[in-house]
């Protein structure tokens, strides 16, 4: 902080419709903190960072770029990928790179009904949808262990590797991380996102330690579920469901079913958290760039301005994030959607009702 309440926010809106969400985010939290008598406010920086500037430098981000954004209090991101980069250098040359250099290793990922949306399991006279997904964020699946072209394996043709990596220190502080969130929740749950009867080794490490560590929580509920299952219970039961923790990989394919089970990958915020605070944490939408529609004012600013709330509590103005989230509830709740949730707003008809809310 520059000053008391003076928060140095680095945004990164990178590609496709990530651009649009934090435009939208932006204007929210501005509106927010200029409602707010001066009580706080945001000194925004933004970098141009993302596939265009790829496409012109060689590099997804600045050479110093993680100096420079170790400076600010948060970082607010768009989205990353765009066609004519390969995936894989997008994101590690950009998201991952920022959570893995930043520690930031916890993905929180709320996924909850909202008010005028209808959603696959309301269909189904489904009331209760309230979860979080805790994603181990650092290593696992994610970690980038493995090569190409290995030679001598005897099959013919080319041969790549691709390990997990779970450390005990890792898996460790991502359940107690969820095991304390889960206590400050009314159903006090968390189920563990395994499959260790396949893999043998990091996903055993990862069932031994959610166990040793339940012990020390006998007031949490407590399953350990193999991720196959756990894609039937979250359609089939997902009122069982309070805290999910997972691996990088798994957390990465649950967290977008939940958020299409509530209605929308669009609607759906996340936290990249360095729990620590000694680097500056980082909040996106869950989905990515979109590139079928962007540019075409068709994004849905909800998981954006979801995650600026995120921001907030981080910041410790749970009231202002409490406003932003009534403001998401009134905005769905009359009707004024996006086509991903089966309205005809655009991004700026839902950016302006979002604002019309704060004031009423
Ligand atoms: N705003 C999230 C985003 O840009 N996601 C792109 C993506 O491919 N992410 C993979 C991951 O979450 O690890």
């Amino acid at each position: 902080m520059t000053d008391n309440r003076t928060f140095r926010i680095a945004a990164i809106p990178a590609d496709g419709v990530g651009r649009e969400v934090v435009a939208a985010g932006r204007a929210v939290l501005d509106a927010l903190a200029a409602d707010s008598g001066g009580a706080f406010g945001f000194d925004w920086q933004e970098f141009p960072w993302g596939c265009d500037y790829y496409q012109r430098t060689g590099r997804m981000i600045d050479e110093d770029g993680l100096v420079q954004l170790k400076e600010f209090d948060a970082i607010y991101f768009g989205a990353v990928g765009w066609p004519t980069v390969p995936d894989h250098i997008s994101l590690w040359g950009l998201r991952l790179k920022i959570c893995q250099s930043f520690d930031q290793w916890a993905n929180v990922r709320p996924v909850h009904f909202l008010p005028g949306i209808t959603s696959p399991l309301r269909k189904a006279d489904t009331t209760e949808l309230d979860w979080v997904v805790v994603r181990e964020n650092s290593e696992g699946e994610y970690a980038g262990l493995g090569g190409r072209n290995l030679a001598g394996r005897g099959r013919g043709g080319e041969v790549a590797i691709q390990s997990a990596l779970f450390t005990e220190v890792g898996c460790e502080r991502i359940m107690r991380f969820a095991f304390d969130l889960a206590r400050t929740r009314s159903r006090r749950k968390v189920s563990s996102v395994t499959k260790s009867n396949a893999q043998q080794y990091g996903m055993v490490l990862w069932d031994d330690v959610f166990h040793r560590v339940a012990d020390d929580y006998p007031d949490v509920e407590t399953e350990s579920v193999l991720v196959d299952a756990m894609s039937a219970k979250f359609v089939l039961h997902p009122e069982d469901l309070s805290v999910v923790v997972a691996s990088n990989l798994n957390a990465d394919i649950l967290s977008d079913l939940g958020s299409a089970l509530a209605g929308s990958l669009g609607l759906a915020a996340s936290a990249n958290l360095n729990p620590e605070r000694r680097f500056p944490s980082m909040f996106e939408p869950v989905h990515g760039s979109a590139p079928d529609i962007a540019g075409q004012g068709l994004a849905n600013p909800i998981g954006a301005v979801g995650s600026a709330a995120l921001m907030l509590e981080h910041f410790g103005l749970p009231e202002q994030a409490a406003r932003l989230y009534k403001a998401i509830e009134k905005t769905t709740g009359a009707g004024i959607l996006t086509r991903d949730v089966g309205g005809t707003a655009s991004t700026d008809n839902v950016t302006k009702a979002l604002i019309d809310a704060l004031a009423g």
